[in-house]
């Protein structure tokens, strides 16, 4: 590079979107866009991989309006995968795995096994695996609370034989089935009466209720998962695929790195992990996304310091600005066919299709989300205000979160062989934003946002706002007009907040 300063990196705040002809009305807009080499999703959203965003409850309401979640993984692996069964189980067509119990267990074991997977009853089994009886709230329902550690299911669950299905069994029969017995759990049986499957009542009303939710063939919902690359990061992956993840994020601060690049072509090599798209970040450049696409990655994650916790470029002083990024990853993932994610940075809906437009298919959200009912945390009260805790992934309390033998996030920013707290190099805030209320209509207003810039831009689908966008620079100046200005806003926007 002949001038050394040549390089020019443009953030979401120096760039708006042309507007163009159009014939699109908003609610035509299709936002469906490709989230890695083989998945597709309704919504182009995905929850970070960070422990004040996303664990099971933001995964399952990701996936139920159309994007996913990233189960973080500052936590063991142990929990981390029950997390993915926790998604995987929340809604199905049929539960082919479904939770169980025996006769001889107590009705409080019961209650305590509901809890934790958020059900109203079980199929109960003998040690061959075959039906015996079911034992649900009904049955339940007149234990007194004194007596639930002393009461054997036996004794209260409702005995075979029971209505149920054969394996296979269409789902338009299993309704009429429900309707005619008044049933809400249908088991399903082999010809030895071994219980193989559960269709519930409750996961058709879910499907109506989410039509456009990220599913895999089974008819479950999807969940994505963060692994480091050093340590128990292999057992980390294999453990996470044995609960059934449908993506794996290998999620550092750094993806150009040997350790990354190495696991990423490990794990694709590997045909264990045939079924599972894994996604390798983050890099900011086109050589860094080279070198991704090179190792095999089903998609590019891009984002070195944009995040809005992130104190990379400061403490560090490298990153790229986030448009800027992306367009130059882009270049490098485009020819391959590989979808690129914008993670990070992104304050306002309109961010989302300038994100697309300058190359990403899919974008990463952590502050916008962390305000959520369904993200982790309680609500804090400041000055009468509700907030939430959300933190970086680098910063110093994500950084000492231990585990069983060492800190998970210090690998995502290269520190694994720091030998004690006070000399970790912190890259991220701890702080709180503005409680938002559940997901569904958070994500309805950012999606809703996206099908204003498609309605602007005179794009129908994805790929016709990636092909027809076209952005103009703006300055100072410009940014103070996009926003409301020379006025006080007096009544809170849905969408907007300074
Ligand atoms: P934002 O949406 O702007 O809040 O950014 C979220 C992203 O920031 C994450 O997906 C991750 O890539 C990045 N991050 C997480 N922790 C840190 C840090 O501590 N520096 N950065």
């Amino acid at each position: 590079q002949a001038d050394p300063f040549g390089f020019i990196g443009l953030t979401y705040d120096d760039v708006m979107l042309l507007p163009g002809h159009t014939d699109v009305i908003p609610s035509e807009a299709d936002t469906s866009s490709r989230l890695t080499r083989r998945i597709e999703v309704s919504t182009p959203l995905l929850s970070a991989a960070m422990d004040t965003v996303t664990e099971s409850r933001m995964a399952v309401a990701m996936a139920r309006q159309g994007g996913l979640g990233i189960l973080h993984r500052n936590l063991s692996i142990a929990d981390q995968a029950s997390q993915v069964d926790l998604v995987k189980r929340s809604e199905s067509g049929m539960v082919t795995d479904p939770v169980t119990t025996t006769a001889d267990a107590t009705v409080a074991e019961v209650d305590a096994l509901c809890g934790h997977f958020r059900v109203s009853g079980l199929p109960v089994v003998d040690q061959a695996g075959v039906l015996v009886g079911i034992i649900t709230n009904r049955d339940m329902r007149f234990v007194s609370p004194f007596e639930k550690a002393t009461t054997l299911v036996r004794d209260v669950m409702t005995k075979a034989p029971l209505i149920t299905g054969r394996q296979g069994i269409d789902p338009d029969d299993a309704i009429a089935i429900f309707a005619q017995h008044k049933i809400e759990k249908l088991p399903i049986v082999d010809e030895q009466g071994r219980l193989t499957g559960l269709i519930t009542v409750k996961d058709f009303d879910k499907s109506e209720k989410y039509p456009n939710a990220t599913k895999d063939p089974a008819g479950r919902l999807r969940v994505g998962a963060a692994i480091g690359f050093f340590g128990d990061a292999w057992q980390r992956a294999t453990s996470l695929l044995e609960a059934g993840v449908d993506v794996i994020v290998v999620d550092t601060a750094n993806g150009d790195s040997a350790g990354v690049l190495d696991i990423i072509r490990r794990l694709k090599r590997d045909s264990a992990f045939e079924a599972v798209d894994i996604i390798g970040g983050n890099v900011a450049t086109r050589s860094g996304a080279q070198a991704l696409v090179d190792a095999g990655a089903d998609a590019i994650k891009v984002g070195v310091g944009p995040g809005s916790i992130c104190t990379t470029r400061v403490v560090a002083g490298v990153g790229v600005p986030q448009v800027t990024a992306v367009y130059e990853a882009s270049l490098a993932a485009k020819p391959h066919g590989i979808p690129v994610i914008a993670d990070g940075g992104l304050q306002y809906s309109g961010d989302i299709a300038k994100a697309l437009v300058a190359g990403a298919d899919t974008v990463m959200l952590g502050s916008l989300l962390a305000g959520c009912d369904e993200s982790p945390g309680d609500l804090v009260f400041v000055n009468g205000k509700q907030y939430k805790n959300y933190r970086g992934m680098g910063s110093l309390g994500a950084l000492q979160t231990r585990g069983e033998k060492t800190s998970y996030s210090k690998d995502r920013y290269f520190q694994s062989d720091v030998p004690s707290d006070d000399k970790l190099i912190a890259e991220g805030i701890e702080g709180q934003v503005p409680y938002r209320g559940p997901l569904a209509s958070v994500a309805y207003q950012l999606a809703g946002g996206l099908r204003q810039s498609m309605f602007y831009t005179g794009a129908r689908t994805i790929a016709e706002l990636k092909e027809k966008g076209r952005f103009v620079r703006i300055t100072a100046a410009g940014l103070k007009e996009s926003h409301p200005h020379d006025v006080q806003m007096v009544v809170e926007a849905p969408n907007y907040r300074r």
